[in-house]
């Protein structure tokens, strides 16, 4: 036990009318929505990266936070693992996520990584058969380290991909060992800052192997979670091969893997790439791909990945509305990759953020439940497309644009606008968020 909480409680569910606030107001985790409890439902999990990893810099000043566990030691390491179960039992979340380098000091070599990491997981599984919670997803931090600075596996050096390769073996050994289901591949510096150094073509074909490799490396080992893609369009390089749902489905087709692999999709990555959230959720739904969810708000005036918690109901059940259509989470769940803002130094500023997240997304998957429940918005999608259930409209599909353009001249067929009712269905969401 750690005293870094102390005196917080592990949060109970207190209703809407609490003024505790340390409680959920609405995340009641053994509430049945649409035969499932909130918690099978949204399958929360924390990012140990963002709460116990990040000092609190920005691109103008440095480190706010002060936490006793910062430091580069194995011990230091422990202490930190101690400190994030103790929060992961306060907030009863059942998931977390982690990379490498977020939980080990950095090594002297790729030998000394490796060991360090299996030694901080054998601690973490002590920790997780204590308190029962479980590993959502695993990843290697590929970005953060200079000799990435170029990449990983689209590095011009040979080198760069070797160790990139490696790692990834040691950390889906990792993630294997400690039950997770699932394994995250973001790519934050497989693009370019300028095409006037950078062999496209072959980078591409680099990343899309360094992906088969992973594949067969699962398969190879019996991990039977899901590999997931991350998209994002830019930041930290200028210009990101992973650029949203749509490009990554096209270079999983071309290298062979869209069976294989499915996508992790962030908020604020969509809003990067110009998309909504929703807008990325169901193109991953309409492609068969879609995995799991980065459940953080972006700023919509930055250019950048604020990775602020998730505040906004209607938003957070617009997606949820996606998820709970696309069938809803199987592997995947709704993993906190936000952030404290850097003022917010205090423990209880990590307990309160996380538990507003987790109330605001209970709302939000409510709300999409009743809606779907309801099944107004749907009616009036399918009596817009009411005119293709005929089979003279099915027929058409099979012919071709001259014997459509006799059909069109012998029907005298000459077509009047319908309304599209954008109003009248934002009024009907409205009701229930
Ligand atoms: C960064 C990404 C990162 C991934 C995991 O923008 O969101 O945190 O989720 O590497
Ligand atoms: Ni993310
Ligand atoms: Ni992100």
């Amino acid at each position: 036990m750690t005293d870094f909480f102390k005196g917080i409680p592990p949060l109970a569910y207190e209703g809407p009318d609490s003024s505790n606030a340390f409680s959920f107001r609405h995340y009641d985790p053994a509430r049945k929505v649409m035969g499932k409890t909130l918690a099978d439902h949204l399958r929360f999990s924390v990012a140990y990266w963002h709460s116990f990893a990040w000092p609190g810099g920005d691109p103008f000043g440095g480190q706010t936070f002060e936490r006793p566990w910062f430091g580069d030691t194995m011990d230091l390491a422990k202490l930190k693992a101690d400190t994030a179960f103790e929060m992961f039992r306060i907030l009863g979340v059942p998931f977390f996520c982690f990379h490498d380098a977020d939980v080990r000091p950095e090594g002297a070599d790729f030998v000394e990584n490796t060991a360090r990491l299996e030694e901080i997981t054998d601690y973490f599984l002590e920790n997780m058969e204590d308190t029962g919670v479980r590993l959502l997803w695993g990843t290697a931090n590929l970005f953060s380290h200079r000799r990435y600075m170029a990449g990983a596996a689209t590095n011009p050096d040979p080198d760069v991909f070797a160790f990139a390769a490696a790692t990834v073996k040691s950390c889906l050994d990792a993630t294997h060992k400690l039950g997770g289901e699932n394994y995250v591949l973001w790519g934050g510096r497989e693009g370019y800052e300028t095409l006037l150094n950078t062999d496209l073509s072959r980078e591409r074909a680099h990343a899309g192997r360094f992906l088969q490799m992973v594949v067969e490396y699962k398969h190879k080992i019996g991990f039977p979670g899901t590999i997931l893609i991350e998209p994002k369009p830019q930041e930290p390089t200028k210009h990101q091969y992973d650029h949203d749902v749509a490009t990554v489905y096209g270079f999983l087709k071309e290298f062979g893997l869209e069976t294989e692999v499915k996508v992790n999709i962030e908020q604020g990555h969509a809003i990067l790439a110009g998309h909504s959230f929703e807008h990325e959720l169901a193109m991953a739904a309409s492609l068969g791909i879609f995995g799991s969810i980065d459940m953080n708000r972006n700023d919509y005036q930055s250019g950048w990945d604020t990775d602020q918690f998730p505040n906004s109901v209607p938003e957070v059940a617009l997606a949820y509305y996606e998820v709970l259509k696309a069938g809803g989470f199987t592997t995947g769940g709704t993993n906190f990759d936000a952030k404290l803002r850097r003022q917010s130094l205090d423990p209880e500023d990590l307990i309160l953020a996380h538990a507003g997240a987790m109330d605001v997304c209970a709302r939000g998957l409510m709300a999409a439940a009743a809606m779907l429940e309801d099944g107004g918005l749907e009616d009036m999608r399918a009596a817009r497309y009411a005119g293709w259930n005929s089979d003279d409209a099915q027929a058409m599909l099979g012919e071709d644009l001259a014997s459509i353009a006799a059909r069109v001249t012998r029907d005298g067929i000459n077509p009047t606008p319908v309304s599209g009712r954008q109003e009248r269905l934002e009024n009907w969401v409205n009701r229930f968020v």
